[in-house]
């Protein structure tokens, strides 16, 4: 059985979306194994999104995901990674298709609602970073 990190950015937990975005998920098949609302530190949001580092808009994401409470939760099903992707929909919501996560709850580019890894690899990397939270 896979697993997949998901992360309720702080735009949808500000706007009340946690609940409708959890019902989604659990309709989709997907386990919500563990779940915690924090305040991302400077570090671990660094860390996770270092792939990222050479991008323009990589300190505005940092600050975003750091600004306010993010819900972080470990999903667990058949093909979690890729289901949740599919659920979430693209990156920017304008582009999304209708009915995903992003298309529904997302506000822009960089406050887009939801988070999913994008690989097996990325989401073992994602779960190990994470893994201190829940302790
Ligand atoms: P995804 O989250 O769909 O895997 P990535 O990995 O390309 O997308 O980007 C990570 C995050 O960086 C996105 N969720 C989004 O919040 C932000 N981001 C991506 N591209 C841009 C951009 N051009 N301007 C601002 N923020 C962006």
């Amino acid at each position: 059985m896979e697993q997949t990190l998901c992360i309720i950015k702080p735009d949808a937990v500000k706007n009340s979306f946690v609940d409708e975005i959890n019902k989604i998920i659990e309709d989709n098949n997907l386990l919500i194994l563990k779940s915690k609302k924090i305040k991302i530190s400077k570090d671990i949001a660094e860390s996770f999104y270092s792939e990222h580092k050479e991008r323009p808009f990589f300190s505005e994401l940092v600050d975003f995901m750091t600004s306010d409470y993010s819900v972080i939760q470990i999903l667990q099903g058949e093909n979690a990674v890729a289901n949740y992707r599919k659920l979430m929909g693209a990156t920017n919501p304008n582009e999304a298709s209708e009915g995903t996560l992003r298309a529904k709850f997302a506000e822009s580019l960089s406050k887009n609602a939801v988070h999913g890894s994008d690989s097996l690899e990325s989401a073992q990397r994602e779960i190990d970073i994470m893994s201190k939270i829940f302790d």
